[in-house]
């Protein structure tokens, strides 16, 4: 686990512009469907904790994009772009996505609620895209188990959290 922020917003605040999309050179950004297997590197789990209603703010999607060998558009890279979907859910729901999807923030329409969402992203053992900035004393602080998602970055060798035992690459 590499990072975690949090977004509170209120009706009319923004979020981040489109990012991702399109296969990617970069191993953080790997995703890769093989043998009937995902494999995503960056992943990010995000946590709703006000209702989201479809259309009122949500993330916003651009179905197959991670897999695209062209790049997006100009005109589908903007929050106005038809080709973006998104989603309706209760509080406490989770939506779990590869960060190569192409994604965005949007503008929460809400006024009875605000947007409370917590951001984490999650990453292959051996990869590394956010600096990390989880402070020692909060991770020290933490069960053993729970530690382990804060591990420096390798694959192979004594120390893992499984000592490599559930590394498989061939799926
Ligand atoms: O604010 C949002 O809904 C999107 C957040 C985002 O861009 C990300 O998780 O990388």
């Amino acid at each position: 686990m590499e990072s975690s922020w949090f977004t509170y917003r209120s009706q009319g605040d923004g979020g981040p512009a489109p990012h991702g999309g399109v296969k990617n050179v970069n191993p953080n950004f790997s995703y890769q469907c093989t043998n009937g297997k995902i494999y995503s590197a960056l992943t990010r789990v995000v946590f709703e904790l006000n209702e989201v209603k479809k259309g009122e703010g949500g993330t916003l999607f651009l179905p197959g994009s991670h897999k695209s060998n062209f790049q997006i558009p100009e005109e589908h890279r903007t929050t106005e772009s038809s080709l973006f979907e998104t989603y309706s859910c209760p509080p406490g729901s989770a939506i779990i996505f590869t960060e190569n999807l192409c994604h965005s923030g949007d503008t929460w329409k809400n006024p009875d609620t605000p947007r409370i969402a917590v951001f984490n992203c999650y990453n292959f053992v051996g990869c590394q895209f956010h600096k990390p900035t989880v402070p020692k004393h909060i991770i020290d602080g933490l069960p053993p188990e729970k530690q382990a998602f804060f591990r420096n970055v390798w694959v192979w060798g004594q120390g893992g959290p499984d000592n490599g035992k559930n590394l498989h690459y061939d799926g």
